[in-house]
């Protein structure tokens, strides 16, 4: 191997390292929901490539908004599941998207993209 190689090689491991780091190890953000006027747990989350914050946590009885807002384009977040709440919306692209839900059980529950890529949970204490 010549010095170039070498360097393209520490270079692609390097890259791979990230890569895996980034979707197995990358910290979670946490919000917890702040009550408004009215008692409605607002938790804004921004859509882009992930959930951020990828986890939730309200307080268990007190109705929830869930404002998303996609930040791109990319058709992988265009669906949001929320299966233990049936939910199943569509998040338009540069937009906010609220979804309303009624936290009455403690316990965590996911929410994903149509296909399970980007997750987030919703932790209800
Ligand atoms: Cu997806």
């Amino acid at each position: 191997m010549d010095t170039s190689q070498i360097i393209v090689t520490l270079l692609g491991t390097g890259l791979i390292g990230f890569v895996g780091w980034f979707f197995f190890a990358a910290p979670h953000r946490v919000a917890t929901a702040v009550a408004g006027s009215g008692g409605v747990q607002q938790v804004d989350i921004r859509v882009k490539g992930g959930y951020s914050p990828d986890v939730i946590e309200v307080r268990q009885g007190q109705p929830v908004h869930l404002n998303f807002y996609r930040d791109e384009t990319a058709s992988c977040s265009e669906e949001l599941l929320l299966p233990d709440f049936g939910i199943r919306r569509e998040l338009p692209a540069f937009q906010t998207t609220t979804v309303e839900l009624q936290p009455d059980k403690a316990g965590t529950y996911p929410f994903t993209c149509g296909m399970g890529m980007l997750r987030g949970s919703l932790v209800v204490k």
